[in-house]
């Protein structure tokens, strides 16, 4: 499709969304922004930003503020399972609230059982009522693995205890779009290690509707809000990858793009945590870490703000957003060596340009472990 039949095509989607009124009668979100000292300029520029992840031409961006601005719109039902709740602390928990958290803040959130003041049976009618209300129109999130475990006995939730897949099932069917928020809810997560006492399954276990996976554990806020704006300017699933990954937020590996990439090249590694090489910001496979198995968009977009994130703080990757990283990505800080990853098994291409480059990545570890050896003074 040409770009101008696209804008055209998604101008009148959110025009037409424009005329549906608001969910929240309180203060729209450009309000809130400006409340929170987030001037025009910056949101424009944050908009941008937005612009450049979704791959759309910088031509887009007044489309994309339109629909940050469009999310009171939209209402999202976001439950919880097995988790530790990191996914939505990614978001909320900050003294510096980001542009993002703002927005997500502000979104319809119809039931979230970590900052909703209702509880018990309150909480449960609401949840009850906004399934029943929105019905083939809300957004679910779900955060969290779901323990199917043989007796469905370890995972409750609420006043009636009913079962976490219930709760997961029950609104899974009336969703107009459904999001694994994080590697459980993608994967089944920690908690289904092996050997999975809970019987941990991912969200998709539980509907035959596509669920869009957004692993990371957790996932940075600009993966989970550019989810949501996605589906606002588009109203259909992203092109996915074979784990159902949108790809414009995991297409590429951490090891792409990299700070350290140089280091990796010219073969300057850290031996150890605190040594000389990891003063000067050496790279870090040989100290555990999982970037060039590992597709997210991290070393691209950091975390809170693009402050940083791990590889700039000082410790390799551990493979977060991939299926099985409990399992098969350890021990975290030693490298992976000549024990194979099977990682995306995308398409044929990518598929094959993935396991192309990781041999190449496997003879490039060989050959700068055999100079940096010719390098060191005996
Ligand atoms: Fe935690 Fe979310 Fe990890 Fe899982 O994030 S950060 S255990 S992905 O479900 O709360
Ligand atoms: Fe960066 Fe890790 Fe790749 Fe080194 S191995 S360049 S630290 S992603
Ligand atoms: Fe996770 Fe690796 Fe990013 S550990 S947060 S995918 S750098």
């Amino acid at each position: 499709m040409e770009y101008s039949e696209l804008y055209d095509r998604l101008s009148s989607r959110l025009d037409a969304l424009e005329k549906t009124s608001a969910i929240r009668e309180d203060k729209p979100v450009v309000s809130v922004l400006e409340e929170n000292g987030v001037s025009r300029r910056d949101f424009m520029k944050w908009a941008g930003g937005m612009t450049a992840l979704f791959a759309l031409p910088a031509t887009f961006t007044p489309l994309v503020a339109r629909a940050a601005e469009l999310t009171d719109r939209l209402p999202v039902i976001w439950l919880h399972m097995a988790e530790c709740t990191g996914c939505s602390e990614s978001l909320l928990r900050t003294d510096a609230p980001t542009i993002d958290s703002l927005i997500f803040d502000h979104i319809s959130l119809e039931y979230h059982e970590t900052v909703m003041a209702a509880a018990g049976w309150q909480a449960e009618h609401n949840l009850e009522s906004a399934i029943k209300k929105y019905n083939g129109k809300y957004i679910l999130m779900v955060e969290g693995g779901i323990p199917a475990g043989s007796k469905d006995f370890y995972l409750t939730v609420g006043p009636m205890g009913k079962k976490g897949s219930e709760h997961a099932k029950e609104a899974a069917a009336g969703a107009a779009a459904i999001f694994a928020i994080g590697t459980c809810s993608s994967f089944g997560g920690v908690q289904a290690a092996h050997p999975n006492p809970t019987n941990a399954k991912p969200l998709s276990h539980f509907t035959s509707k596509p669920v869009i996976n957004v692993p990371g554990c957790p996932p940075s806020e600009k993966n989970i809000v550019g989810n949501v704006l996605h589906y606002i300017l588009f109203g259909t699933l992203p092109a996915l990858d074979s784990y159902n990954r949108p790809k414009w937020a995991y297409g590429l590996r951490i090891h792409d793009l990299c700070e350290r990439r140089g280091r990796f090249d010219a073969g300057e590694f850290v031996e150890k945590f605190g040594d000389e090489g990891a003063k000067n910001g050496y790279c870090l496979y040989k100290v555990g870490c999982k970037g060039p198995y590992t597709f997210n968009n991290c070393s691209r977009e950091r975390f809170n703000q693009h402050t940083s994130w791990p590889v700039q703080a000082g410790h390799g990757c551990i493979g977060c957003s991939e299926p099985d990283f409990w399992d098969k990505m350890g021990p975290f800080e030693e490298p992976l060596a000549d024990k194979l990853y099977h990682s995306i098994s995308a398409d044929a291409t990518a598929d094959k340009a993935g396991i192309a480059i990781l041999t190449v990545t496997a003879a490039a570890i060989a050959a700068h472990a055999a100079i940096s050896a010719l390098k060191k003074p005996e």
